[in-house]
């Protein structure tokens, strides 16, 4: 009896995914692998990998404890060719009843392209459902988009929460407003108390895996343990129930803050599950605002969760896929430098880097703020490639996948877009970081130091950042008033600026560091 072949990629692990809906029982298969092409395309991080293989391995089972037929691949089977294509035509060989290959629309564009070239190969239609795991379509996007000289994410926002009818009052944004963000800048209190994040203890499942990613990756960035993720969409509802009752309280208040060897804070960890298909976005949204109505949070912290999710997730992905694939080849400040060793290793003496990166090293995550403001503002400021700091970001964090990725990294970041999706190039001196953590109170340079060998290298290289793409952003409104700050200088001072940031960028963007 003939049937379909339903391929689902690894971040769609969702029983409601498009791919699966109409499925015949009796004649239809899914089919699931792991890959060699998908594990090392980027080397990604052995937790990353982990995280997902045990997911998808978990999911696999549920499935088929629901009565499908399901082909799962393992990476270590000795058949296993290595390719999303080597494994769907190996299946439709083995079975010779295959008839049509089904999928959901691949996340990322490398993968679609390739998608798109299936039926020819293997002669039979692939049909490409769209991707359910997302409130915004590709063409509502577009047509929101249509006629805008510059999509914002602010106004896109606004449209979803009118679409979706959350944190809505009589056609009015709840409260009045629709951001409050004004009230989400605290700077951390030494004292504050951060609720644990949720944990869970690997099963069999998971441990194999770990074993498996132990011997053929070996060489990859990061650790395995401790490896407390869920990896069941049970268990990634119980850590949205934890963050919804324990720490959305303080997700407004202390969004931006950092702390010492506080690597969660008050936010959610809740990306990776949301970008593998174990979250749906539409039930985090409704979490967050059903604790708002009830009282539970304030309202700052209600709609600053939200807007991530209604908002920017959905946004970042609209912007993706209307500017691919052109998107992850611009360099609008035509940044050349490498990335420095120390984004490997945390070898630094930079406190703030060092704490970043060793975090991301044990987690495979980090928070928005340490992404931003501080592993991003610091590449924007030494202008690393654009192709180098979106390959690391990729690789080390358990919620990267090229289509979030990238628009965040070349976008927001490295302003390497010239401006469609920042209105201005995110830069700050040290005195911001210092504000909203006390990584400065334990760095070996001295934040209000502006030039010198002990000076806060972010204080001399943010200026100098300014300086040299001066010819590139001196038109933007919102960086003028920097320049008529640095043009006040005195020439000496300039002049510091520019070799204290020369001998701190031979040092870092070339050589090793030890
Ligand atoms: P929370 O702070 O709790 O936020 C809740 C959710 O909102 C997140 O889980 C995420 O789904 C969504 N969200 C928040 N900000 C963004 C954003 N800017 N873009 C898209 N979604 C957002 N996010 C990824 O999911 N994958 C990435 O590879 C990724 N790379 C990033 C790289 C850089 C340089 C920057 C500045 C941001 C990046 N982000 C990425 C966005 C954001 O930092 C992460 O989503 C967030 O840190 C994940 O942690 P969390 O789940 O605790 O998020
Ligand atoms: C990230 C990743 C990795 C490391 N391995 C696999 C894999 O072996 N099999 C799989 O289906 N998916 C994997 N993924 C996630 C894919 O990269 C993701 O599904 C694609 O980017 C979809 O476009
Ligand atoms: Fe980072 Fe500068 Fe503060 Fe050190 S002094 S932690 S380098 S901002």
């Amino acid at each position: 009896m003939s049937g379909s072949l339903r391929l689902v990629f690894g971040d769609q692990l969702n029983f409601q995914i498009s791919s699966l809906s109409g499925i015949n029982t009796k004649n239809d298969v899914i089919l699931m692998c792991e890959v060699r092409n998908e594990m090392t395309y980027v080397k990604h991080h052995k937790k990353k990998i982990v995280f997902l293989f045990s997911a998808m391995r978990h999911f696999a089972q549920e499935l088929i404890g629901i009565g499908y037929t399901l082909h799962y691949v393992k990476f270590d089977d000795p058949k296993n060719e290595g390719t999303f294509f080597s494994e769907v035509s190996r299946l439709i060989r083995k079975l010779d009843t295959i008839k049509k290959v089904i999928v959901t629309e691949p996340s990322e564009y490398r993968v679609l392209k390739e998608v798109k070239s299936w039926s020819k190969r293997l002669s039979i239609p692939v049909e490409i459902k769209q991707d359910n795991r997302f409130l915004c379509t590709h063409k509502e996007f577009a047509e929101w988009g249509k006629g805008r000289k510059q999509k914002r994410m602010e106004f896109f926002y606004r449209e979803m929460r009118k679409k979706y009818n959350v944190l809505m009052r009589d056609m009015e944004p709840e409260g009045g407003k629709w951001n409050y963000d004004h009230e989400n800048r605290k700077p951390p209190k030494e004292n504050l108390t951060i609720p644990p994040t949720y944990i869970s203890t690997p099963d069999q499942i998971t441990e194999e895996v770990k074993s498996l990613v132990k011997t053929v990756a070996s060489n990859h960035f990061g650790n395995i343990e401790p490896f407390t993720y869920a990896v069941t969409r049970k268990q990634a509802l119980v850590a949205l129930e934890t963050f919804i009752q324990e720490r959305l309280i303080g997700f407004g208040d202390y969004q931006d803050a950092m702390l010492q060897n506080e690597p969660w804070m008050f936010h959610s960890h809740l990306g990776l599950y949301l970008n593998c298909g174990l979250l749906l976005p539409l039930e985090c949204v409704i979490a967050a605002e059903k604790a708002y109505e009830l009282g539970h949070v304030p309202l700052n912290a209600s709609e600053g969760f939200i807007r991530q999710i209604l908002g920017w997730r959905e946004y970042i992905r609209g912007i993706y896929w209307s500017e691919m694939p052109t998107y992850e080849d611009l360099n609008f400040l035509e940044a050349k430098n490498s990335l420095p060793n120390f984004f490997w290793t945390g070898k630094t003496k930079m406190n703030c880097l060092k704490q970043s990166i060793t975090e991301t090293q044990e987690n495979a995550y980090a928070h928005h703020i340490q992404r931003l403001m501080v592993l991003g503002n610091f590449l924007l400021l030494i202008g690393v490639e654009p192709k180098q700091a979106n390959e690391w970001y990729l690789i080390v964090y358990a919620d990267a996948y090229q289509w979030v990725e990238l628009p965040n990294v070349s976008g927001m970041v490295l302003f390497a877009d010239g401006g469609i999706v920042a209105s201005k190039p995110y830069a700050a001196s040290g005195a911001y970081i210092d504000k909203m953590s006390n990584y400065c109170d334990r760095c070996d340079y001295k934040v209000k130091q502006k030039n010198g060998p002990d000076a806060c290298p972010f204080n001399y290289l943010y200026w100098n950042f300014l300086n040299q793409n001066r010819e590139k952003l001196k038109k933007n409104p919102r960086v003028t008033m920097m320049y008529r700050v640095y043009d006040r200088l005195t020439e000496e001072k300039k002049e510091q600026i520019r070799r204290d940031s020369q001998i701190f960028l031979e040092a870092t963007t070339y050589y090793e560091e030890s």
